[in-house]
């Protein structure tokens, strides 16, 4: 095996790597040889490497890109409150036989918002203080709790599967079990890590390395999700547990509706395979993908905000000048059918056909020609990730949603630190506690001008069940 390895990297130009080789202990021989065996085709991932990063640079994008055609789509902004009921309760009848998972992608690191911990342990200072992690939590519970009260003797029990990187794996389950798991049972959540990928110099030549027996790695973005689900058996667990829809999102929205039975019955009802909700662009720069239809292919698609040219980001309708052209903006929000990944994964983790490689320039701590590890004062490196939506353009069109749900009422991103204009703790604090108090004001709550209240997600999963406020008067800060 030792040989077939240190083969395969030379052959693609990666001697450089056993520089070191024989002057390390047998036991640091084998710990680096079996980190370097996680690459299957050095060969072939050098190439796709080095592609990409020629594409990244002259990024003549030869595609062109238009609306997805709105027999894919549908709005909650318009869509008659009848045909919206009847996805709700084919979403909660689903969820009441147990016939739903959520998955949550968790491990990014908050570098934007200068905190180490994870994302999800991070606290908006709501008067509750609770974390995101609880928030969402409690969406589960309160969801549980409907679909019981709608399908009396259900169980409606939903597993969350949360998937964490090596950096946020350890302090995730701590912060999970000091909390008692929030309420939930400590058997329905399962926690798994994504994979790494290796980090290269800027032209994509070498791989870097952070001692002489390990190469420099990084999590290799949301998109090894599906290699992570495939090698954690995850998929098989869906199958036992006889779940056949997923509710896949990201940690870090303060609004999100968890395993949203209207979502879940919008992508039932019209048999999809994947769907994807979506909010209007708030303005041309805002750091948000763009779910559109590939004109070439006839395939959806997402446009990443770091790949978008400033041209087609702020391209106007010719139906409607007041409004940017292509404004259905990515949430890290989607469904998939548990048939879709059974039939998918490998396709879309073989080695043979990685997902797109996204490159982001960084500055990575890393050997120099001495051998000593040396940490660089610019950009001297790339990190790889493969991003979750580069899988939508293997679906059949008509198998592909988009609904476009309302922005104050389901998306808040926790991106920035405070002082930054938009996505920061406050701004989450305020759309959601603005909310909770819409809320109580709809069912006849009386809460003076100005004051915001705070509504458990234990008491309310989306603004249902509060005839009690009818008549009562709250302050500021206070929790319903
Ligand atoms: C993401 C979307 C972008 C837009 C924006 C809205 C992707 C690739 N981009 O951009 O289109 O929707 O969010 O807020 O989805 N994550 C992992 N492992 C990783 C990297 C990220 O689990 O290696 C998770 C992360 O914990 C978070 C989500 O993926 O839950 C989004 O990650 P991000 O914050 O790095 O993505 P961002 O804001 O650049």
């Amino acid at each position: 095996m030792t040989e077939t390895t240190i083969d395969a990297f030379n052959q693609a130009n990666q001697a450089h790597l056993f520089q070191f080789f024989d002057s390390l202990s047998k036991q640091e021989q084998q710990q680096f040889l079996d980190q370097l065996t996680n690459i299957e085709d050095p060969v072939k991932l050098v190439r796709t490497v080095q592609n990409a990063i020629s594409f990244s640079q002259n990024n003549s994008c030869s595609r062109s890109f238009t609306q997805l055609p709105r027999e894919q789509c549908a709005s909650t902004l318009d869509t008659p409150s009848d045909q919206k009921s009847h996805w709700y309760n084919l979403g909660l009848e689903a969820i009441s036989k147990n016939e739903v998972g959520v998955i949550l992608m968790a491990g990014g690191q908050g570098t934007r918002l200068g905190s180490s911990d994870p994302k999800g342990c991070f606290n908006v200072h709501l008067p509750s203080s609770k974390s995101m992690f609880q928030i969402q939590a409690e969406k589960i519970l309160k969801i549980q709790r409907l679909a019981k009260d709608k399908y009396p003797g259900s169980k409606a029990v939903v597993p969350w599967y949360i998937m964490t990187s090596k950096p946020t794996r350890r302090s995730t389950e701590d912060f999970f079990e000091s909390h008692d798991y929030f309420g939930l049972h400590k058997d329905q959540i399962t926690f798994f890590n994504q994979g790494t990928l290796p980090c290269f110099d800027l032209t994509g030549s070498k791989i870097l390395m952070e001692g002489q027996d390990r190469i420099c790695e990084s999590p290799d973005g949301n998109g090894g999700l599906y290699k992570a689900l495939a090698l954690n058996g995850i998929i098989d667990d869906f199958e036992k547990k006889g779940i056949k829809h997923l509710h896949m999102y990201c940690v870090d929205n303060a609004l999100v509706k968890v395993a949203d039975p209207v979502f879940l019955g919008f992508a039932i009802d019209k048999e999809l395979q994947l769907a994807t909700k979506v909010v209007r662009k708030r303005d041309a720069c805002e750091s948000v993908g763009l779910i559109v239809l590939d004109e070439q292919s006839l395939k959806p698609c997402v446009i990443e905000y770091s790949e978008i040219s400033s041209e087609l980001a702020n391209q106007l309708d010719p139906e409607d000048p007041n409004k940017l052209f292509l404004r259905a903006a990515n949430i890290v929000n989607h469904y998939y059918s548990v048939d879709l990944l059974k039939k998918q994964i490998p396709n879309w983790t073989s080695s043979q056909q990685y997902l797109p490689f996204h490159i982001a320039k960084k500055k990575i701590p890393s050997l120099n020609d001495e051998g000593k590890l040396e940490k660089p004062v610019e950009v001297n490196g790339v990190k790889l990730e493969q991003f979750i939506f580069d899988v939508f353009p293997s679906i059949e069109l008509n198998k592909f949603g988009c609904l476009e749900v309302d922005r104050t009422s389901e998306f808040s991103p926790l991106k920035n630190a405070d002082g930054a204009k938009n996505d920061t703790p406050k701004t989450c604090k305020s759309h959601y506690l603005s909310l909770c108090t819409k809320w109580v004001k709809e069912n006849g709550g009386i809460v003076e001008d100005g004051a915001l209240v705070e509504v458990s997600g234990l008491t309310s999963y989306n603004g249902e069940g509060l005839e009690f406020v009818r008549g009562k008067s709250f302050k500021n800060g206070d929790i319903i």
